[in-house]
């Protein structure tokens, strides 16, 4: 497990300088060690991020579609984030629909590089509203989990990729270009994809992709271990990001708390809510806002893409 890079040690230095002239420490620096276990999330950054998504969506017509101002702002929000933490981004550009779309991938450096685990989000909404549920959740979980591996200096034994697609509301497309331009070595490299795509459903399910073992095994054992019942996902085929990955032989998984179908009296036992009613009665409405979220949903999800992203890289 690979524990330090020469610019992150550099920085370690600096902090100790830091340290150091405020009489703050006597010792050396402590090194930049991997984190035993998965850091809890704090689900008040993850709603700081929608909030940011909201007010994107209100200065820029209401939503946060593709090919709409609403779209880059929010692009451009998690870009300055992820820079300014020590991510390495690149923005994918394409076309769909006559408009300009991006894909905004961060790696964060060090690893194997022969062995990646994506964690990956749609960020864009439909026109009709702000998609903070669909999916400013997911997209804000997966930005809060970066934010924490490099609060951590989280040095894994694989390579950790972030991923946030455009254009997912029209059929997948961010996903599909990014798919479709990887060689198929590159494909090889990808161990693990995960999907979050509606994470903070206000009448929630805890669904868990059941599309590879190891990785339904590793949201489960998470959930088991706080609790909390899970059903399989079985809906998700073609419906959302994970799919171009699962086309092309790459292990997915992911997490989902639910969209229009209507929760059973059975799950609202076991989860609470209200039976008869949809997982989320905003769903591509316009009353998809920063008030369509419910935070424990948010935050048991948000925990556990953490620890999956912790188990499966280390
Ligand atoms: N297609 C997603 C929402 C969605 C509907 N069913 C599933 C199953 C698994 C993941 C996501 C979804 C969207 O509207 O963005
Ligand atoms: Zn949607
Ligand atoms: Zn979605």
């Amino acid at each position: 497990m690979k524990l330090s890079v020469p610019g992150r040690a550099a920085g370690v230095v600096v902090a100790a300088v830091t340290l150091l002239t405020t009489g703050a420490i006597t010792g050396a620096a402590p090194a930049p060690t991997a984190a035993a276990a998965a850091p809890d999330i704090p689900v008040a950054n993850v709603k700081s991020h929608l909030a940011q998504l909201q007010s994107i969506a209100t200065a820029n017509g209401g939503n946060r579609a593709h090919g709409r101002t609403g779209y880059k702002a929010s692009i451009d929000y998690v870009k300055a984030k992820l820079d300014a933490a020590g991510f390495t981004t690149t923005l994918q550009q394409f076309t769909s629909s006559g408009r300009t779309g991006y894909n905004l991938i961060a790696d964060w450096p060090g690893g194997d590089a022969n062995q990646v685990v994506m964690a990956g989000s749609h960020l864009d909404s439909v026109t009709a509203g702000p998609g903070i549920n669909d999916n400013g959740s997911g997209s804000a979980a997966i930005l809060e989990t970066a934010l924490a591996v490099s609060r951590a200096q989280y040095q894994p034994t694989k390579h950790l990729r972030f991923a946030w697609w455009g254009a997912e509301e029209l059929g997948m497309v961010g996903s599909k270009y990014y798919v479709n331009n990887l060689s198929s070595a590159n494909r090889a490299k990808i161990s693990d994809y995960l999907n979050f795509d509606m994470i903070g459903s206000p009448n929630p399910g805890y669904f868990v992709y059941d599309d590879d073992p190891t990785i339904e095994k590793t949201f489960k054992d998470y959930f088991a271990g706080v609790g909390i019942a899970t059903e399989p996902e079985t809906e998700g085929d073609g419906r959302s990001d994970h799919s171009p990955f699962k086309n092309v032989g790459i292990p997915v998984g992911g997490l989902f708390s639910g969209a229009d179908y209507i929760k059973t009296a059975a799950q609202a036992t076991k989860w609470g809510g209200t039976s008869g009613q949809a997982f989320d009665r905003c769903y591509h409405a316009s009353c998809d806002t920063a008030s369509n979220i419910d935070d424990t949903a948010l935050n048991r999800n948000a925990d556990a893409l953490a620890y999956a992203v912790w188990t499966l890289s280390s």
